[in-house]
């Protein structure tokens, strides 16, 4: 009986909860709300046995964690090409129309937020993972339950993959930050990093407390319920129970959606979230597959970014800063102001060609924005407060030793080359330490600022010294004991990386972790490396004539030799394990991926590929020799029946693999 009562509750508040946060319609007022939430509380208690990780009982907030879970993402989240015009608009629309006759448009807002990925497994909510780098998130689905616009529980059984974007409206963040004021706790900079902030929350009373929303925008899998548009894949989600943005509309030509956007445009300011632009979408699955992928974005989709709002303020004083590769960077201090929503009190002047031909003064009046609403950037002078100010002269000194700073003779950007720069070696140590780099974890920006400040570390060699000066260590602020230990032991670790995360982690102007890892692969050793000339260095694959130049130019820097002499007696690893390739069916072929494989991810196929000999590539063409389809194959797998090309399916792939090992 009570078993049945426990049913009967969690359908009902799942509904009441639906019908008060998604559909904004409460039914019931909120005393019955929490009269039936209690009863439910207390009978589940009595019944551990039915418990339910759905039920609207666990909404509040369970265990705290003590880390996110990482989560391989069954089809890549991918990014958005951007538009900032009508005419990238008609850009846009031309290439759709160059392979699709009569597209039809969906334009919805693009919610400033985070994105998120929902799986369901027979209607019940088993798995919220945050985007991460697009191919690998993190579990966070105990902090997702919190939010009341998420269903638990579908009003279908049916299992799917449901992505969006979670957000905090402008009311939640701004009742945030007076809360934060209060307790003189750090004030959030604007609505998405507070939303970003809540979700990596380790405790979820914590995030139940943050107030946050989700918007759902993309159903990966409405293909299977015989669903073939986007915009009724959206009508559908609504009815599931998903909150669905009502800024959404079709459109049948670009004109027609430059018209929504500029409408949304207008109201952007009385929305009660925050919105970055919009999102336009070809409406069609089938004309969708058609349109295909680029690497990292859709064909079919483009975001749309509305322009920056622009404010006026004093420009008080030209600054400069001395980055890791030694690259100096005017800066401007303004008089604070606030543009969308941030409070700005300086800004980017890029270089000194910049403020040239801007011709920008101290003490001008200047037009700000933040460029891709991030960095603030001075648009322009307003000339009508001109009087006495002078043009900006620099000096040619680096502002933080103030030695004489160098320019290529084709480069606008002046450099300090002076190796025992203090600004230098900050920035040189953070990078050599970085996680693509020597990975130490525990040597990050502020401990390395400190180890500098307080000379323990005076050149990056020195980080292999940090053993024998503990105790100078542990009496600085922010290390204890464990701390500094762990900081050794990684450190220590640190030493049997292969050369190219060294070689990366050296920090040699234009050379970046791809380009260490081909040099690397190349070299197999520090020393090979280190004789190379011009002519061997650009005859490697994917190294040009600047990144040859640069590697010259600094092992010309006897610094530099000795720095890696300094390294070597450390016991810092100098070699790169040669990578074996097993011959085999595939030697020499060259191969295109496509679609989704069901026994293994794309990035495990192509590794493997590729340590079997084949040439992995990402366009089919004549010259390709065999397709991998996996299901939901798209253009590609056409354009290689077209062309004649050997397909191969899975399970003849699979086949072959196992014959291979
Ligand atoms: C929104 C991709 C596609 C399904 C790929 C077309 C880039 C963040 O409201 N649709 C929306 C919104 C975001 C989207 C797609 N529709 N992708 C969308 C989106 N209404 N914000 N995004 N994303 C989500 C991203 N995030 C972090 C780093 C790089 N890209």
């Amino acid at each position: 009986m009570s078993v049945e009562r426990i049913q009967t509750l969690r359908q009902l508040l799942h509904r009441y909860n639906h019908e008060y946060h998604v559909l904004d319609q409460p039914s019931i007022s909120d005393a019955q709300f929490d009269a039936l939430m209690q009863e439910l509380i207390v009978l589940e208690r009595q019944h551990p046995e039915v418990f339910d990780p759905t039920s609207p009982t666990q909404r509040v907030g369970g265990q705290v964690l003590d880390g996110f879970e990482k989560v391989t993402h069954q089809v890549m989240m991918l990014s958005l090409g951007n538009a900032y015009s009508l005419d990238d608009l008609i850009a846009f629309d031309a290439r759709v129309r160059s392979m699709i006759a009569q597209p039809v448009y969906v334009v919805e807002a693009k919610i400033d937020g985070l994105a998120m990925s929902l799986h369901y497994e027979q209607g019940n909510l088993i798995l919220a993972a945050t985007r991460g780098d697009g191919v690998i998130g993190e579990n966070v689905t105990e902090n997702i339950k919190t939010i009341f616009d998420v269903p638990l529980k579908l009003t279908r059984n049916y299992s799917m993959e449901v992505r969006g974007e979670v957000y905090m409206s402008k009311q939640a963040f701004a009742s945030l930050n007076q809360q934060q004021a209060s307790f003189n706790q750090k004030l959030f900079m604007n609505p998405r990093n507070a939303a970003a902030g809540s979700i990596r929350q380790l405790d979820p009373q914590l995030v139940a407390k943050r107030k946050l929303s989700m918007y759902s925008y993309n159903w990966m899998n409405a293909q299977d319920f015989g669903i073939s548009t986007h915009y009724d894949a959206l009508m559908a989600l609504k009815e599931l129970g998903f909150k669905v943005s009502d800024y959404t509309r079709r459109c049948a030509s670009i004109n027609e959606v430059y018209d929504e956007i500029m409408k949304l445009d207008e109201q952007r300011e009385t929305l009660p979230f925050e919105i970055d632009g919009v999102v336009v979408k070809v409406d069609a699955f089938s004309d969708q597959e058609q349109l295909g992928y680029t690497a990292k974005t859709p064909r079919w989709a483009i975001a749309y970014k509305f322009s920056a709002q622009e404010v006026e303020t004093t420009l008080e004083d030209i600054f400069l800063t001395v980055g890791r590769t030694g690259k100096i960077t005017p800066n401007a201090k303004l008089t604070p102001v606030i543009v969308a929503q941030t409070n700005v009190g300086y800004a980017q002047l890029h270089n000194f060609d910049y403020i040239a031909t801007k011709d920008i003064r101290v003490n001008d009046k200047v037009i700000i924005r933040k460029a891709g609403d991030i960095i603030p950037e001075v648009v322009r002078v307003n000339l009508e407060h001109r009087h006495d100010q002078q043009p900006y002269v620099f000096n040619h000194r680096c502002p933080v030793c103030h030695e004489p700073t160098f320019s290529d003779v084709d480069e606008v950007d002046e450099y300090c080359v002076n190796p025992n720069c203090e600004a230098r070696l900050v920035e040189s140590i953070i990078h050599y330490a970085s996680r693509d780099a020597l990975n130490i974890e525990g040597l990050g920006d502020k401990k390395v600022a400190q180890l500098v400040e307080a000379k323990l570390l005076n050149n990056v060699k020195d980080i292999y010294a940090l053993k024998h000066k503990k105790e100078a260590i542990i009496v600085l602020d922010k290390f204890a004991q464990k701390s500094v230990d762990a900081l050794i032991e990684a450190i220590e670790v640190s030493k049997q990386l292969p050369l190219s995360k060294l070689l990366y982690g050296l920090g040699i102007r234009h050379v970046g972790a791809k380009a260490a890892q081909t040099l690397a692969q190349h070299f197999l050793n520090m020393d090979a490396f280190m004789r190379a000339s011009y002519d061997e260095l650009i005859s490697i694959k994917e190294i040009g004539d600047v990144m040859a130049r640069s590697c010259l130019e600094t092992m010309s820097h006897v610094s530099f030799v000795e720095l890696i002499e300094a390294l070597k007696v450390e016991g810092v690893n100098m070699s790169e394990p040669v990578k074996e390739v097993k011959s085999s069916f595939f030697s020499e072929k060259t191969v295109v991926l496509t679609g989704t494989l069901e026994s293994l991810s794309r990035t495990q196929a192509s590794e493997w590929l590729s340590e079997h000999g084949a040439k992995v590539s990402g366009s089919v063409s004549k010259a390709t020799d065999i397709v991998i389809a996996g299901s939901e194959a798209g253009s590609k797998l056409t354009k290689a029946q077209s062309l004649g090309v050997r397909i191969m399916f899975e399970e003849e792939f699979k086949e072959v693999m196992n014959r291979e090992i």
